[in-house]
């Protein structure tokens, strides 16, 4: 980006406001457009301070005549590109760019970007605690909720950063060239936007789109639209792989109960997985591919099995709460659809009382239904779709169904009938609307109520 610009920056979340002030920082005009008329254009401005003299906003439609001068445009990753502001933009012959873009071109030092349906933001926070423990600084930004242009300006040579890249971001990226990258996993998400699954899995892939033989890539052995993407020999960077089911010679799998680390067969122990506060299988894997990154970027292996070992899971993500009189109560709050669910599930180690429920978002709960068979002992439900699962559950043969008013009656029932040795699981499988604001109040007011017990 030129100083002095005059940019439009599309959206105005927290994409399109740290990447307003960038702009403004570099002595660039902004003129910021968001497609809700509801917003008002002063508590919009309010975000600058002096600088909103060189802000001007539009709302609602975007006339061609709003966009005299304008040379660039920013897009917030949640506007689509088949967005109708979009073909004025493109109309005018307006470069479009994504704000992971605009940040890259104005930082510095080495980067690290994740990628993957699902543990993104898992790995991430991992990787960042990995690499601060190394680097005297250290960004973690992306979609993780820290957007990459709010940091951009304070990296430096000497710095590193780990982002968390979604599919919206990969879209509008041009020159964006991660050191090291990593692809977690690729599975139907966001269709919707996407159109079809070869599009997602070019998007995702994208991420290595201007990496060279210097570089790396990380990838999961075990999915398999990552392995044949790994191994095509037009792919550049060199590829770490890891696999939570199948033995390596050369790359991060299992031993036993232990995450190993192999180099043409020499194994070296990462991590025991019992020493770690992260469950499941899944978290095996993110734990493989954050330490693969830190390994990568110089983190000795002793301090990334410190981190690994002390690394506490991410708020409602199969988050430990306490204990009490032998039962460990976990929030998984995050388990707004039934893949996520299962994944939680799977995670506990013994006969669970699981809470769930809540808002309709036509899912369909076989698959999580089936995975209950020796490990549910009991089911309480909550919200909008109890009958909908109770009625799912009893097709499948599972008949332990209790129902509850609100998360408090939840959370006493579940204290009244787990034994020593249970868990009581919070992974609702839907959405948290109509009972409360978002996931993130759901799984605060489950730890409240678990606390008060
Ligand atoms: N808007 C329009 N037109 C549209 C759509 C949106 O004008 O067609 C406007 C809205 O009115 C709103 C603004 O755009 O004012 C919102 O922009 P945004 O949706 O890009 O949201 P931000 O607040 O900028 O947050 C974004 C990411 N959001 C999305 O990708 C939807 C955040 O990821 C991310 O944390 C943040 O940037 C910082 O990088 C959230 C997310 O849900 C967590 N991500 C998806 C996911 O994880 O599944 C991809």
């Amino acid at each position: 980006m030129d100083q002095s610009q005059r940019v439009l920056v599309a959206g105005t979340g927290k994409s399109g406001i740290a990447a307003a002030r960038l702009i403004l920082e570099r002595g660039g005009e902004v003129i910021l457009y968001d497609g809700n008329e509801a917003l008002k254009e002063e508590d919009i401005k309010e975000n600058f301070g002096e600088d909103k003299k060189r802000v001007s906003v539009v709302l609602g439609e975007m006339k061609r005549s709003d966009l005299l001068g304008v040379e660039l445009c920013i897009i917030s990753p949640g506007i689509p590109l088949t967005s109708p502001f979009v073909a004025v933009v493109d109309d005018a012959k307006i470069p479009i760019l994504g704000e992971i873009e605009l940040a890259y071109q104005c930082s510095l030092g080495k980067l690290a970007a994740i990628t993957g349906t699902n543990g993104k933001t898992t790995t991430t926070a991992l990787t960042g605690e990995i690499l601060r423990s190394h680097y005297e600084e250290t960004f973690v930004v992306g979609n993780i909720g820290e957007p990459y242009t709010s940091k951009a300006m304070e990296m430096t040579e000497e710095s590193v950063t780990v982002a968390e890249i979604s599919s919206f971001q990969l879209e509008t990226i041009m020159d964006f060239h991660p050191n090291i990258s990593a692809i977690l996993n690729i599975t139907p998400d966001h269709l919707n936007r996407h159109g079809t699954m070869e599009n997602y899995i070019q998007i995702k892939e994208g991420i290595t789109l201007n990496q060279t033989e210097e570089d790396k890539v990380v990838l999961n052995y075990d999915d398999p639209v990552l392995r044949e993407f790994g191994e095509d020999p037009e792919l550049r960077p060199e590829v770490i792989w890891f696999s939570s089911r199948t033995k390596l010679a050369d790359g991060f799998c299992m031993a036993g109960d232990d995450i190993v680390y192999c180099q043409k067969g020499r194994e070296t122990v990462v991590v025991n997985v019992h020493e770690m506060q992260l469950l499941g299988r899944h978290n095996y894997e993110n734990v493989m591919a954050a330490a693969a990154i830190g390994l990568s970027m110089g983190v000795p292996m002793s301090k990334i099995t410190e981190v690994i070992k002390n690394f506490q899971p991410v708020e409602h993500r199969i988050e430990f709460v306490r204990e009490r009189t032998g039962v460990r109560y976990y929030n998984d709050s995050k388990g707004t659809n039934p893949d996520a669910a299962i994944q939680a599930l799977r995670a506990m180690p013994g006969p669970t009382i699981l809470i769930a429920g809540g808002y309709d978002k036509e899912s369909s709960y076989d698959e999580w239904v089936k995975e209950f068979e020796g490990k549910v002992k009991y089911l309480v439900l909550i919200g909008q779709t109890r009958d909908k699962i109770a009625a799912c559950a009893k097709e499948h043969g599972f008949t332990e169904i209790m129902y509850a008013e609100d998360m408090s009656e939840a959370v006493q029932v579940c204290a009244v009938y787990a034994d020593i040795g249970d868990y009581v699981l919070l992974s609702p499988a839907c959405a948290s609307w109509g009972m409360f604001r978002d996931y993130e109040e759901r799984g605060r007011i489950f730890k409240e109520c678990v606390m008060a017990l």
